[in-house]
């Protein structure tokens, strides 16, 4: 049987990584074996493209092979990691998606959204997410967040866009949760990481129905 597919999303800073880290653990918990990934990466070839695109070497070529990058990187991710996983009935967590395509690029990028959606129909196809968690705050916070982790390390490409950019990005994301409800659900990210953990399970909960997973054959810890 077919593993679920989650995927979180939202803007710089909102905790995603550290909550996908948590509900990972969390689903290890009844047995059901994990695979946490993240884009863009997630796969050999789509971690040297996240280096290309991360470090600004792809933004003078503009925002459109920005977005075929991303695609390119995504196909690799799929065909190598995500697929196989779901054939074999694990439970895929993924950092960032094509949601994250489609207003990084889309709507904060001003990509024409027919060429984003035809990149999507062509690399993803029917590989979407049973389950997509927005974490949603304020940009100023989230930046702030991410600036406190980073240190010393450089900003990278997209963390350098200017504040109006970061408000675009938190609209867009709003807005595609309001017209994917049965995919979509966003997550008030300004609690406590306990606060947000919480609200994460219980639509985990509601929507898949982990306790009654089949247990994973090949044990839980992968
Ligand atoms: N991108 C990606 C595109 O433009 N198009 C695409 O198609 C794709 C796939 C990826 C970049 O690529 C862009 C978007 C991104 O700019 P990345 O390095 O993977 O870059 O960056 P992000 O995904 O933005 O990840 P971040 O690490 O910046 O943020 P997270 O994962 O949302 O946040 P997290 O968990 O690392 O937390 C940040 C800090 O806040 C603390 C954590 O401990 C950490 O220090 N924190 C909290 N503090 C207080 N309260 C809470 N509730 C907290 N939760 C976490």
């Amino acid at each position: 049987m077919r593993g679920k597919f989650i995927t979180f999303e939202g803007g710089e800073g909102t905790g995603k990584s550290t909550q996908s880290g948590l509900l990972a653990k969390r689903l290890r918990g009844f047995a059901i074996g994990v695979v946490q990934t993240r884009e863009p990466g997630g796969s050999l070839g789509a971690e040297i493209i996240r280096h290309v695109l991360l470090s600004g070497a792809a933004k003078p070529l503009g925002p459109e092979a920005e977005a075929m990058l991303f695609a390119a990187a995504r196909a690799d991710h799929i065909k190598t990691t995500i697929t196989p996983a779901l054939e074999r009935g694990k439970w895929v967590i993924c950092d960032r998606y094509i949601d994250s395509t489609r207003v990084y690029q889309g709507a904060a990028g001003n990509v024409d959204p027919r060429f984003i959606s035809g990149l999507e129909r062509l690399i993803v196809g029917d590989v979407m997410p049973d389950l997509t968690l927005i974490l949603d705050i304020d940009p100023q916070i989230g930046l702030a967040r991410a600036a406190a982790r980073r240190n010393d390390a450089s900003v990278d490409r997209f963390e350098q866009e200017k504040l109006d950019f970061h408000v675009k990005l938190r609209d867009a994301y709003r807005e595609i949760a309001a017209a994917n409800p049965d995919r979509c659900v966003l997550i008030d990210a300004q609690g406590t990481p306990d606060v947000v953990t919480t609200a994460i399970w219980k639509v985990v909960e509601k929507r898949l129905a982990p306790a009654t997973a089949p247990v994973s054959l090949e044990g839980a810890a992968s």
